[in-house]
C-alpha cells in the first residue's frame, strides 16, 4: 500500500468483533446500553497489548532515562530508545536521528515553527496551508507569522471539501517557505494528494510540514516514499497514550535547527559562559520524556502492523460507505464533506437540531459521537455552520456499531420532527 494510496486499496476479511474483545474499555455500558465508540477520531481506545506494554514498564523498568548507571534506569533508557527505532521502523525513517518524541501533533507542528520557521522567515515570504486545517496547523503558523512579518496563504477548499489543487499550486510561489497541510482533514474525513502537495513544494524549493494525526491510524506511512520534510503525528490516535507523538523531521534540516526548549537532556556540556546542545534527537527532548508512553506508543505501532494497516483502512472504508449510505435515508441529514477519498469520518448535520442535542440523544443511546467545530473553525465558516455531529470509525468498530448510529438518529429525527 502506497503511502497516500492505502485508503483506497482492496480490502482483506477483517474480524472487528474479534478485534474489539481487545479493548477491554468497549465491553462496558453507558447509560443503561452498550457502549458504541464512534469518536476514534478525537482519541482512540487502547487494545490490550498496549495497556500492558505500559503496565509491564511501569512496574519492572521504571527509572529516569539516560542518566542513570544503575539497572532500571539503563532498562528505561533501553525501553525508552527500543521505542524511538520501532517508530522509526513503522514509518520507515532512515534514522532515528530524524524521530523526536514529543507531546502530540500539536507540539510537533510548534516546534517546526518555532524551530525552523522563526529563525529563518522574514517579511515578504509566505507560509501556504489550507482551508480545512485543524487549529494546530493554523495557529502555530500565525504566530510565527507575527513574530517574523511573514505572510500566511490559505488554498481554498470547494464544497465537497476537497482542496482546490490548482488554487493551491498557483498559491506555491517562489516566495513560499513553508508547506504545512493535513494528510486527512478531521472534521471532513478528505484525504489529501500529499504526495503530489509535496513533489510541487519541492519544485518551488518550498519545505513540507504534514500534519498527520488523522492519517496515521488508517494508513501506511512512509515518510521517505513521501518525500516530506516534517511528518507530526499523535499517539493516542494511532491506539497509543495520550501525551506521546512523535515529530519525523530530515535528519539535515533537524540538525541546522535551533533547540526550542531549553533544559535537562539537551546539552551535552553547560556552564555560564556557554552551552552546547546534544546531538539529535535529544537536542528537542528537554527534561523528562513521556518514557511510558513511547513504550505504549511502540506497542500500538505494533498491534496495528499485526492487524494490518490495509485490513484496518479497509474495514473502516466498509462502515463509512454503510454509514454514509445509512444518513442518506434520514430525513434532514446533511452530510459535511463529501470527498471522493475520504478516511473514516463522517461529520453531518440534522435539520432543526443543533448538533450538541443530537450529541446528547446519541449519548443517552450509548452512543459516543463528537460534536462542535473539531478544532476547524474555517471549515465550520465555509459551510456557514456553527458545528457538526462526527462519528469516526476505528479498527474495532462493527457493522452493528453503525447499525446503532443510525437507529439512534432515526430517534433524534422522530424527537426533533
Ligand atoms: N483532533 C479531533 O477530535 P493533538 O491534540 O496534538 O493530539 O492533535 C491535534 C490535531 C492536529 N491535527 C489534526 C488533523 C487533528 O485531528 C488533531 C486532533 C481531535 O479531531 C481533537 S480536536
Amino acid at each position: 500500500m502506497s503511502a497516500t494510496a492505502s485508503l483506497a486499496a482492496p480490502r482483506p476479511a477483517f474480524d472487528a468483533a474479534r478485534v474489539r474483545r481487545d479493548f477491554p474499555i468497549l465491553e462496558q455500558r453507558v447509560n443503561g446500553r452498550p457502549l458504541v465508540y464512534l469518536d476514534s477520531a478525537a482519541s482512540g481506545q487502547r487494545p490490550l497489548p498496549v495497556l500492558r506494554a505500559v503496565e509491564r514498564y511501569e512496574t519492572h523498568c521504571h527509572a529516569n532515562v539516560h542518566r542513570g548507571v544503575h539497572a532500571l534506569s539503563q532498562a528505561a533508557t533501553e525501553a525508552f530508545e527500543g521505542a524511538r527505532e520501532r517508530v522509526r521502523r513503522f514509518i520507515n525513517a532512515a534514522s532515528v536521528r530524524e524521530i523526536v518524541f514529543v507531546r502530540g501533533t500539536t507540539e510537533a507542528i510548534n516546534l517546526v515553527a518555532q524551530s525552523f520557521g522563526r529563525p529563518r522567515l522574514a517579511p515578504g515570504e509566505e507560509i501556504l496551508i489550507t482551508a480545512l486545517e485543524h487549529h494546530a496547523n493554523i495557529v502555530p503558523w500565525q504566530m510565527v507569522c507575527e513574530q517574523t512579518g511573514a505572510t500566511l496563504k490559505v488554498a481554498p477548499i470547494d464544497r465537497r471539501g476537497e482542496l482546490v489543487l490548482d488554487r493551491f499550486l498557483e498559491l506555491l510561489s517562489p516566495r513560499t517557505r513553508v508547506v504545512a497541510v493535513a494528510q486527512v482533514s478531521n472534521a471532513l474525513g478528505t484525504v489529501l494528494p500529499v504526495k503530489q502537495i509535496t513533489d510541487a513544494a519541492h519544485a518551488r524549493g518550498a519545505v513540507v510540514l504534514i500534519d498527520g494525526a488523522q492519517a496515521i491510524p488508517h494508513s501506511r506511512i512512509d515518510v521517505r516514499e513521501l518525500g516530506c520534510d516534517f511528518y507530526a503525528f499523535s499517539g493516542h490516535k494511532l491506539y497509543g497514550p495520550t501525551g506521546i507523538g512523535v515529530l519525523y523531521g530530515r535528519e539535515e534540516l533537524l540538525a541546522a535547527m535551533p533547540p526550542w526548549q531549553g533544559g535537562g537532556d539537551m546539552i551535552r556540556t553547560v556552564s555560564f559562559e556557554k552551552t552546547t546542545y546534544n546531538d539529535l534527537p535529544w537536542k528537542f527532548e528537554a527534561g523528562t520524556p513521556n518514557i511510558s508512553g513511547a513504550v505504549g506508543l511502540a506497542a500500538a505501532m505494533d498491534y496495528v502492523k499485526d492487524l494490518g494497516l490495509a485490513a484496518i483502512a479497509g474495514h473502516e472504508q466498509r462502515l463509512l460507505e454503510l454509514a454514509t449510505a445509512g444518513l442518506a435515508r434520514i430525513a434532514g441529514i446533511r452530510i459535511i464533506g463529501t470527498a471522493v477519498r475520504k478516511a473514516s469520518v463522517l461529520s453531518f448535520t440534522m435539520e432543526g437540531c443543533h448538533p450538541h442535542d443530537l450529541g446528547t440523544i446519541l449519548d443517552a443511546e450509548g452512543v459516543a459521537i463528537r460534536t462542535g467545530h473539531h478544532c476547524a473553525m474555517p471549515v465550520m465558516t465555509f459551510f456557514d455552520i456553527p458545528a457538526t455531529a462526527r462519528a469516526s470509525f476505528g479498527c474495532y468498530n462493527t457493522e452493528e456499531d453503525v447499525e446503532a448510529l443510525l437507529a439512534a438518529l432515526a430517534k433524534a429525527r422522530e424527537v426533533f420532527g
